[in-house]
């Protein structure tokens, strides 16, 4: 396979720093892009996506871009204006500029966060998963800013033949930590393996695709996922007798556990910055 050079964006931050260990062996030259500057990484860009011009260089003669960069918890509506709405748009107007083929795009889960979740955790057939096609429903300003993700990649598809494939994520960490995770964890490994089907699928157009690992007690349809060539391979069922002794199983009666959202719906964490 020739090297594919892609530009990652927020390569700093949890999601950024595990893919910097783990795209590279699919073959991958990195370019990194992030606000904070990366330790052991002297020739990353180090700007904000405001900077049109920094962007335009950043993302010239690249094949592709993972964009990771933003605001990645719930915030005030004019920090996440500036970073994830304005940001995103910048960096789709610096791509189509330089003819950029094609954006993985870091939606999220609380795009769609006021979905009902399954009542059912061990859903015997696809009809009880969350369909990919099910309404943009933001539990958050931040998801707010996922739903517009979603809507600028389409546009720039339907207008100007720039092709996205946007990544619903779930819970990307080593491994899941609460039980509404057993649902939606994406492992690190498949986070690696769902980006190198995102960048690597023939056609894409516009894309949205679940993000998680092929877990037992699964939410929502990973059919457009695999449909790209993602193959799952972890599953958080061995993480869950813990879990639910600690926490005890989901409370229908909880409004924290109604929505695919959780408490994103409810009582969302509030960015520290
Ligand atoms: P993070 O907060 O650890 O990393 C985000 C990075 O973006 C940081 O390094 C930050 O410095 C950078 N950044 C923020 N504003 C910027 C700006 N204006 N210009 C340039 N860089 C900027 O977030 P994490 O967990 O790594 O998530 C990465 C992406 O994936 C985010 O877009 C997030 O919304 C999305 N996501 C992550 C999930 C997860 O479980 N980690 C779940 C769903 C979505
Ligand atoms: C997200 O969108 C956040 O970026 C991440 O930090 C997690 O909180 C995740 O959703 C989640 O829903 O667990």
């Amino acid at each position: 396979m020739p090297t594919r050079t892609v530009l990652l964006t927020g390569a700093a931050g949890r999601l950024g720093t595990l893919m910097r260990g783990l795209l590279p062996r699919y073959g991958y030259e990195l370019r990194l892009l992030d606000l904070r500057p990366i330790d052991g990484a002297p020739d990353a860009i180090t700007t904000d996506l405001s900077d049109k011009a920094a962007l335009r260089e950043a993302v010239r003669g690249v094949d592709g871009v993972i964009h990771l960069a933003g605001i990645s918890l719930e915030a005030s509506f004019e920090k996440i204006l500036k970073a994830n709405i304005e940001g995103t748009y910048n960096l789709y107007e610096a791509a189509r500029q330089e003819a950029v083929r094609r954006i993985v795009f870091a939606s999220s889960n609380h795009a769609v966060g006021f979905t009902p979740r399954p009542q059912d955790d061990t859903p015997i057939d696809n009809s009880a998963l969350i369909p990919i096609d099910t309404a943009h429903r933001p539990d958050t300003v931040y998801g707010l800013s996922k739903s517009f993700g979603e809507d600028l990649a389409q546009f720039y598809w339907d207008k100007h033949g720039l092709e996205t494939v946007s990544v619903r994520i779930g819970s990307c960490c080593p491994q899941p930590t609460s039980v509404r995770m057993l649902s939606i964890w994406l492992s690190p490994d498949d986070a690696a393996r769902l980006f190198h089907a995102a960048l690597t699928a023939e056609v894409v157009r516009h894309t949205v695709v679940y993000g998680s690992s092929a877990n037992t007690r699964l939410w929502w349809d990973l059919s457009t996922a695999r449909a790209l060539g993602y193959e799952p391979q972890d599953d958080s069922e061995p993480y869950a007798e813990k879990l639910i002794a600690e926490q005890g199983e989901l409370d229908p009666a909880n409004p924290d556990h109604a929505h695919l959202g959780g408490h994103f719906t409810t009582h969302p964490p509030i960015w520290p910055h």
